[in-house]
């Protein structure tokens, strides 16, 4: 979707100035609305837990944690306790959320909790805290009533986990995708176990925006498979993994944590948004900002993003091909969109 007052924006933008322009952004009405976008094909189950709620008339902030609900009850899925292991066999999880009010909340290296979307939700709402981690995290989990699961591995968290054991090497490349091999009998849209033990993805970023025409957005993970312990990647940093920002946009992605911290990635993507740049625009730029880092060494990860504007145009660009994205707009039809990628 093209925005004509977009264009308008960007031939006004030296004429006007900045908080002029953000004024006119928060007073464009979204076309289309409500809408929620979430990163990779099995954004389906994610966009399916969200659009009941956004459907009735319900808040983005509800739907984006129902998104992470639904993606971390996918046992066989890649988010959640579900998903691969650190180097010593224990799942750690992180996870972050955001309204349109800017306030956040995130928690890292989580174990035994099953939401912990919703954890982070808990602690933007109930504390004065945004981030808290570990064994803290998991105490204010309990004190919260959260219950603690097991800690057992899925069973295809463990065949992968064994067979990683074989050569544990240390080699954290992620998300380079397994498109003509995807492995049978795991999770509906998201394999994330293949059978030489490597992993596809482990994310899920999601973005809503209500039709009262207000932005949310939460970004769970298992993290990099076979991490060290205590590794924690960008999925949980507000800016990073995720950010919104009520007046313009809201960003959110999957891949390389390492990288997309060094860029800021997602507020960076807001920012490019807030000074013209459409959605896929803003993602691009901020995927040639991390290229040009190293650009040799990107050729060796993955890093996709997605964006919505304010006004309900979305999009989205990864550096490797085979990131994509699902999109559920008012037609209540999800639809999976392949991203454009840096290299080819
Ligand atoms: C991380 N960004 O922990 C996450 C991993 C990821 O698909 O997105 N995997 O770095």
């Amino acid at each position: 979707m093209k925005s004509n007052r977009r264009s308008f924006l960007r031939l006004s933008a030296f004429a006007l100035p900045f908080t002029k322009m953000n004024e006119l952004f928060a007073k464009a009405p979204a076309a289309n609305m409500p809408l929620v976008i979430s990163t990779w094909d099995s954004g389906q189950i994610a966009n399916g837990g969200a659009w009941p709620i956004l459907e009735k008339g319900g808040k983005a902030l509800d739907a984006v944690e129902q998104a992470a609900i639904a993606m971390e009850n996918e046992i066989n899925c890649c988010v959640g306790l579900g998903g691969n292991p650190d180097r010593d066999g224990r799942v750690t999880l992180d996870a972050c959320i955001m309204d349109d009010k800017f306030n956040c909340g995130s928690v890292a290296f989580v174990e035994r909790v099953k939401h912990p979307a919703t954890l982070a939700r808990k602690l933007m709402e109930n504390t004065p805290h945004v981030f808290m981690a570990g064994e803290g995290a998991q105490q204010f989990a309990v004190a919260s009533g959260m219950k603690l699961e097991s800690g057992e591995l899925s069973p295809d968290a463990e065949k992968a986990y064994k067979e990683w054991l074989k050569k544990a090497e240390y080699k954290p490349i992620i998300n380079i995708e397994h498109q003509q091999s995807k492995p049978k009998g795991h999770g509906p849209f998201a394999p994330s176990h293949f059978d030489d033990g490597s992993v596809n993805h482990d994310t899920m970023g999601t973005l809503a925006l209500d039709s009262s025409g207000n932005l949310s957005g939460m970004c769970t993970t298992s993290g990099m498979g076979f991490k060290m312990r205590g590794r924690i990647g960008d999925s949980p940093i507000i800016g990073s993994g995720l950010y919104v920002d009520n007046e313009v946009g809201a960003a959110t992605g999957s891949g390389q944590g390492e990288e997309v911290i060094r860029v800021c990635g997602t507020h960076t993507i807001v920012e490019l948004m807030r000074n013209g740049a459409s959605p896929t625009e803003a993602c691009k730029k901020t995927i040639e900002r991390i290229v040009k880092i190293n650009p040799e060494k990107a050729k060796s990860f993955q890093v996709g993003f997605i964006a919505i504007a304010k006004n309900g145009e979305v999009g989205a660009y990864s550096l490797q091909k085979g990131f994509n994205y699902t999109v559920t707009d008012k037609s209540g039809k999800a639809k999976v969109i392949n991203a454009k990628s840096h290299f080819s």
